[in-house]
């Protein structure tokens, strides 16, 4: 079988949770880098994207094989767990799996809202995301944070249950791109529950491959990072990810 491909940047947060699945799973892929927004030869607006993705949008997935292709990162994880039997991170227990979707529903417009309302519009200015939008996505995200910290995370050590799932995933891109090791752009510190398991995540296995983008990016809450840095983080990112994929191939 042909390796899948991954369209995306590390930059971009579920094109990361896509990334992490692959990796813990150790399941080689290739990469094309796909400029979001754009509409040019490359970018996730141009006609031959739309046809992969109507959506227009990163991560996409695509099957060389067989010419398949599925958008959106939830979509893209879990047809990726079924296909391969990942039980594990998507358990077959109707209610365990209930409980993962259950957050991939509720992550749309809740934890998502910390990209949209902190991150993007530091790093992509060219968005010009309205006060009022980034306010909104700030109330959501701070509200999501609570919900998590006092059920979730408060009945289990991970989001669905005693293990990490893709549910885990899906959330920590979104809320530990935050952090003071990386953008540094929000105070967690009210959310205990929530601080504890950032710190379980970190040793998730792909944890530090997948974020080595933001690493190098460092902290922008006082200044917008410069297109160099930008430049510069997603270089390692991909010098990191060709590492890995040697490493699968036995290179
Ligand atoms: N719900 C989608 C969101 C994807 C998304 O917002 N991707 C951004 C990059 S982080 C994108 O492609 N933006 C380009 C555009 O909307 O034109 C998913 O989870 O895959």
């Amino acid at each position: 079988m042909t390796a899948p491909i991954l369209y995306g940047v590390p930059f971009s947060q579920p094109v990361r949770a896509v990334m992490w699945l692959l990796f813990l799973k150790r399941m080689p892929f290739e990469m094309v880098l796909i400029n979001p927004g754009s509409s040019g030869d490359n970018g996730s607006r141009s006609a031959a994207f739309l046809e992969k993705n109507p959506g227009g949008t990163i991560p996409c997935l695509e099957e060389p094989d067989t010419g398949f292709s599925v958008g959106e990162a939830h979509a893209i994880m879990t047809y990726l767990a079924n296909s391969q039997g990942w039980t594990d991170v998507y358990p077959d227990d109707y209610r365990l799996r209930a409980r993962v979707d259950w957050y991939l529903n509720y992550h749309h417009r809740n934890v998502r809202d910390a990209s949209v309302g902190l991150v993007a519009p530091r790093i992509r200015k060219d968005l010009n995301i309205p006060v009022a939008v980034q306010d909104s996505a700030k109330r959501n995200l701070t509200a999501a944070l609570s919900v998590l910290d006092s059920g979730w995370l408060k009945q289990s050590q991970y989001l669905a249950g005693d293990q990490v799932t893709l549910a885990d995933l899906a959330a920590y891109v979104e809320i530990g791109q935050l952090q003071p090791q990386f953008t540094n752009v929000f105070d967690l510190s009210p959310f205990a529950n929530v601080q504890r398991w950032l710190e379980d995540m970190t040793r998730v296995d792909g944890h530090d491959d997948v974020h080595i983008v933001l690493a190098e990016l460092g902290d922008i809450s006082e200044q917008a990072p410069s297109m160099d840095t930008i430049r510069n983080a997603n270089r390692r990112a991909l010098q990191v990810l060709k590492a890995r994929q040697a490493e699968l191939q036995g290179n």
